[in-house]
């Protein structure tokens, strides 16, 4: 993947990502970008945003493409082109980003105490209690400034917009929770948008990052880990992990059916550890793991 344009001693390690489509129209300023999350040493988390260049052949595949347009850009021949790095107080533990824009975003705060603060954040993760202990939050960049928009998360993890960008999508790891906000935006006045809880979905497993399916709006497949402790062993002393996709069939409306979970896949760990995030594509299922250095894809079993 070449990373063009960097900045003297650049450094990169990592995190959540997030594309941008962008509207195709060869202005370069509304062209796709991936924004990253970036941990840089002594605790200073970035949004690192890149423009996708694309190339005229992968401009072509796009037009050949209607399920490639959908998805807003073949990656296979792109240059990915530093544009900016966006930094705030704001930016505690970043997570995940969500792209709204060429330069705005959501992003999460797993927890509410830098990385290094080993102590506070095993507070955080082990003891119980929405408000005291809860500390993660999300928030959002608007281009200008970055303000809080969620607060008192329990670890908030993967985080996603609707496609028409009327909704959030935040998981909640250690609440086993994916709340669903509607987002307000007040174009009357310079204030900073906020958020209305519309559901809160019980899944029973550790949430962690979503993909939305490429086709049908309302569904979001989910990327979990069933057994929090196992994920520690694993991260640690490399021990298997389980992995677990769900479908969430999103609820249509406040006064339709309320959104169903269904289990995809459940798997020990030997096979892949930890899933961090799947999802189907042309009818298989994808599974990307936090750590193991492959992916799986498995076909759906016929009844
Ligand atoms: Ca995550």
């Amino acid at each position: 993947m070449p990373l063009l344009n960097l900045p003297d001693s650049f450094f990169l390690s990592p995190h959540g990502l997030s594309i941008w489509k962008g509207s195709h129209s060869g202005d370069q300023s509304q062209s796709p970008r991936l924004f990253v999350v970036n941990h840089l040493p002594h605790d200073l988390d970035t949004i690192e945003i890149f423009r996708i260049s694309l190339s005229p052949l992968s401009l072509f595949v796009l037009d050949l493409s209607l399920e490639r347009e959908r998805e807003g850009t073949d990656l296979r021949c792109c240059n990915r082109i530093h544009v900016e790095t966006i930094m705030s107080d704001t930016f505690i533990s970043l997570n995940d980003v969500a792209a709204t824009g060429p330069r705005s975003f959501f992003a999460t705060n797993d927890m509410g105490s830098p990385r290094s603060a080993e102590f506070s954040r095993l507070l955080e993760m082990l003891i119980p209690g929405k408000i005291v202990f809860s500390r993660g939050s999300v928030v959002h960049f608007d281009g200008k400034q970055s303000n809080f928009v969620l607060v008192h998360q329990r670890m908030a993890n993967g985080i996603e917009v609707s496609p028409d960008h009327s909704k959030l999508f935040v998981a909640e790891t250690l609440s086993n929770q994916i709340g669903v906000y509607e987002i307000n935006y007040d174009h009357s006045q310079d204030s900073p948008l906020t958020l209305s809880l519309l559901e809160t979905i019980e899944t029973g497993t550790g949430v962690d990052n979503f993909q939305l399916d490429l086709v049908d709006p309302n569904v979001l497949y989910v990327g979990c880990h069933p057994r929090l402790f196992d994920f520690v062993g694993h991260a640690i002393f490399h021990t298997f992990s389980p992995s677990e996709i769900l479908k969430i069939r999103l609820a249509t409306s406040p006064s339709s059916s309320p959104s169903t979970v269904e289990r995809l896949a459940l798997l020990h760990g030997s096979v892949i550890s930890a899933s961090s995030v799947g999802g189907i594509f042309d009818g298989l299922l994808i599974i990307a793991p936090v750590f193991d250095p492959h992916i799986l894809v498995c076909e759906p079993k016929k009844l």
